[in-house]
């Protein structure tokens, strides 16, 4: 049986979550739930990375200590998942007493190995970043990401040999597809070949984070600590598992841009000092930059993007996370967007298309369904490669691709409503089985993008086979012309996604 493995960096704990995490977030659960619907045995993870000094810092400020803090924004980051309707099997914490105990045995791991050794750090770090800096990553001495001025430090640190890992590095790039897509490979594959520096894996001085073995005075930098989530996860998910060997290394791990080199080039490296595989693969996708428009105060101030799915409901806003801008790409979107896709695209042509095909067989038919099959027909054939389709670029990672695909045959199922004008052929009796075949064939293409859909807009998938009188079957045999039973008591559907006012003023 296929493995499929997927994450979603664990997210920092210093503020609360935004739309840029719900996104991936979204995406990873599109993936991973097509991927059970296609009968791979699947593994999501996602989490919070809490031992970060920028952490320390905002519970310090709010008088608590780091733990105590975290404790308390961790339940609002376990909402995120559940609010987005994520499948996620495991929500990791990396204050969980297992995932300390995994870190410390992989960083001894790498210190047997003799891939560590002892030397001084001075230099600069930046806390936004949570990273060493060069004079180079400097824009007039400021971080340009955070314009601010790192902070200079100057301490005893544990030094992974990350230099030593050139070689394997690259002839793991030499996998074409091993980080897609292929310009973010690129990008890493050109700073591998730059010449790699050794990188501080603990911090003196310091005392959130996790305790070096072999130097308790020390802790674990935040980010050898946060990428062995990975793995640790694996280890305590399902009590009295270890999932390791099921799933390690059929991981995929989804990112944006911003972290990059600690996912392309130091996690593969520190997994083979540790003796592990590296990741099967890693997409690394752009960032959603939301526009800041005034938002309508009939809506109660829409602030936190997240308060959209209160606004539009969890599926529209999933359904536009994979619609706005193509995966893989940077892209500006906006609110205005969000509610023109809400109207066009899921309550005009997927809506409709099931209000109309309902009320057409309540009407017409009295809410029976007759299989009178047409294989040679224009939905049979648009059908027909659909399944192929929509997994080859789902397998790519091409997440706004495929719905496109699929959205194809949503254009083209309400294209024949307008051509077969079944109202047309319910006035002529002589044309009573032409009307039960066009009838037929657009509940059928309901279903099947009710099935192509699932992955995307979960609730709504079900919503239209209940509306349609079939069974709740997603797995992905049904992706094909003529699996709709013979029924009975369809009813007019009521509208999928009912009108709303505009969010802007
Ligand atoms: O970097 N557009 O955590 P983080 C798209 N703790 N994606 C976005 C986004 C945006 N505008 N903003 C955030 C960390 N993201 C570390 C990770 S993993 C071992 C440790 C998403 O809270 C995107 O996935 O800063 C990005 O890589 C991640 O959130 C950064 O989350």
């Amino acid at each position: 049986m296929e493995r499929f493995y997927i994450t979603t960096p664990i997210y920092y704990v210093n503020s609360t979550p935004h739309i840029g995490h719900a996104y991936t977030t979204i995406a990873a659960d599109i993936l991973v739930r097509n991927r059970r619907q296609r009968g791979a045995e699947t593994f999501f993870l996602t989490g919070v990375d809490e031992h970060a000094a920028k952490v320390a810092r905002v519970a310090a400020e709010q008088g608590l200590s780091p733990q105590e803090y975290a404790d308390q924004i961790a339940v609002v980051w376990r909402e995120l998942p559940e609010r987005l309707n994520a499948s996620n099997d495991f929500f990791i914490r990396t204050s969980d007493d297992a995932h300390k105990r995994f870190v410390q045995g992989f960083l001894q791991r790498l210190f047997d190995n003799g891939h560590i050794y002892q030397d001084v750090y001075s230099g600069l770090y930046c806390v936004g970043c949570e990273a060493f800096k060069t004079d180079a990553d400097l824009v007039d001495g400021k971080c340009p990401e955070h314009d601010s001025a790192p902070d200079w430090i100057e301490e005893r640190n544990w030094f992974f040999r990350l230099s030593s890992f050139q070689q394997q590095l690259l002839d793991l790039y030499e996998q074409a597809d091993f980080v897609l897509p292929g310009f973010r490979a690129n990008e890493a594959k050109s700073f591998i070949a730059g010449g790699l520096q050794d990188f501080s894996i603990s911090r003196a001085g310091q005392t959130w984070g996790i305790p070096i073995p072999w130097d308790p005075d020390s802790v674990a930098y935040v980010w050898a600590d946060a990428l062995v989530n990975y793995l640790s996860a694996l280890t305590y998910a399902r009590p009295g598992e270890d999932l390791v060997e099921t799933f390690w290394p059929e991981v995929r791990h989804l990112l944006a841009k911003d972290i990059l080199r600690f996912h392309c080039v130091y996690w593969p490296a520190m997994l083979l000092g540790a003796g592990y595989e590296p990741p099967r693969q890693l997409f690394v996708h752009g960032y959603l930059l939301l526009d800041d428009r005034k938002i309508s105060k009939s809506l109660g101030n829409v602030v936190d993007p997240l308060d959209l799915i209160d606004v539009y409901g969890v599926d529209p806003v999933r359904f536009w996370c994979a619609r706005a801008v193509s995966f893989g790409q940077d892209g500006a979107a906006s609110i205005v967007g969000v509610h023109e896709r809400y109207e066009r695209e899921l309550g005009n042509d997927l809506g409709n298309l099931l209000s109309r095909t309902t009320a057409m067989v309540a009407r017409y038919r009295s809410g029976t369904l007759r299989a009178v099959m047409s294989p040679e027909g224009a939905v049979a054939g648009a059908l027909a490669p659909l399944a192929a389709d929509v997994a080859a670029r789902l397998d790519d990672f091409d997440i706004t691709g495929a719905l496109e695909r699929i959205w194809e045959v949503v254009r083209l199922l309400n294209r024949e409503v307008e051509t077969t004008a079944p109202w047309q052929l319910a006035k002529d009796p002589l044309r009573a089985d032409d009307l039960d075949r066009v009838l037929y064939d657009l509940v059928d293409g309901l279903r099947v993008v009710a099935v192509v859909l699932a992955a995307y807009v979960p609730a709504t998938a079900v919503a239209i086979l209940e509306a349609i009188c079939q069974p709740p079957a997603l797995d992905w045999a049904q992706v094909a012309y003529g699996l709709t039973g013979e029924t009975t008591g369809i009813e007019a559907s009521p509208p999928l996604f009912p009108r709303l006012d505009s969010p802007v003023e």
